[in-house]
């Protein structure tokens, strides 16, 4: 069976699992179909959006620091590589890279954006790999000659994982990247006022983006959510560290899924992401349960966004 075929099955089971649950939730991985990957891209360019600005602007200041770390010929690995943008500067930088590998379950995306970047950079060797870096994975070998193994997971993604799961990956990087690092984008806890505004932006583009899930479960599950009658529900969960994405029911309705009947009750809501917001410390202690140990880490003046080295030793014992 393709990637795409096992994805369908998989959502059709993870959406009759989520409806049948209380509390009800899904993964916010079901938010990126073409429609969701194109309103989260415009999320990026919102004014109250600061995350991936923020980003961009300490890896452009930053790169050669960064770089340094890497040290000459590594071999590149990133994690849900979308379009590329933020792996250039880092290899505008970069002492002849030997290799990178953009990892991404969207092949026909991962696809197109490598050309585009093999064409911009002809000495580089770019080895697109399509895999579900939230399960385990595989690595292609490693390229005799090459430097460091270094892979690069940008943009707070790691925020939208529980921490168990963040956990696991720790875990996975440790197994898969022995001698090699991490370079890791984290969102970092700050006023409640700034990460609610993110979260509610004035155009209502968040909106769309939550409630575009329902609009796929329909076009794909054969659903019958009526969209209009469902709100989206951010807040900012500060004990707990995490923005909280909701669909919240606005009336008590049935929504029917493969010939199963699944009711909402009046303001029941449907839980669809976290995004867990962290401390440098924080980060840093739970990359170490995993075996990583911190580096240097770079954060812009407001403290709203980090960029943290971690180094995996050579051998570990978890
Ligand atoms: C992809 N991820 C890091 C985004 C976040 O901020 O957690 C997804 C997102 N959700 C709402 N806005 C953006």
């Amino acid at each position: 069976m393709t990637l795409a075929a096992t994805e369908d099955l998989q959502f059709m089971h993870d959406m009759q699992t989520a409806l049948s649950q209380t509390p009800k939730s899904i993964s916010p991985k079901y938010f990126y179909d073409q429609a969701g990957s194109a309103l989260f891209d415009r999320i990026c360019e919102l004014p109250e959006y600061y995350p991936t600005r923020t980003e961009l602007t300490l890896l452009q200041t930053h790169a050669g620091a960064m770089a340094e770390c890497m040290g000459a010929h590594a071999d590149i690995l990133e994690f849900g590589a979308g379009s590329l943008q933020k792996i250039r500067l880092l290899l505008k930088a970069m002492q002849q890279p030997a290799r990178y590998v953009p990892m991404d379950i969207s092949g026909a995306h991962l696809e197109v954006a490598s050309l585009s970047l093999q064409a911009e950079f002809p000495n580089l060797r770019v080895q697109p790999l399509v895999a579900d870096y939230t399960q385990d994975w595989q690595l292609p070998t490693a390229l005799p000659g090459a430097g460091q193994r270094v892979a690069f997971f940008p943009g707070s993604t790691i925020g939208n994982f529980s921490p168990a799961q963040a956990h696991a990956f720790f875990q996975n990087c440790a197994r898969h990247l022995p001698g090699g690092a991490l370079l890791l984008g984290v969102d970092l806890v700050k006023s409640p006022d700034v990460l609610h505004a993110a979260y509610n932006d004035a155009q209502g583009v968040t909106a769309a983006f939550n409630l575009n899930l329902l609009a796929r479960a329909n076009r794909e599950l054969g659903c019958d959510f009526e969209v209009t009658q469902f709100a989206h529900s951010a807040f900012y969960n500060a004990p707990l560290q995490r923005i909280e994405m909701h669909l919240l029911s606005l009336q008590a309705q049935t929504v029917h899924l493969n010939g199963m009947a699944y009711s909402f009750a009046q303001g029941e809501t449907l839980h669809t992401e976290y995004s867990h917001k962290f401390t440098i410390a924080g980060v840093q202690q739970a990359a170490l349960a995993a075996g990583l140990q911190a580096g240097a880490y770079w954060t812009d003046p407001q403290h709203h966004f980090g960029l943290l080295w971690l180094n995996i030793p050579h051998t570990q014992e978890h």
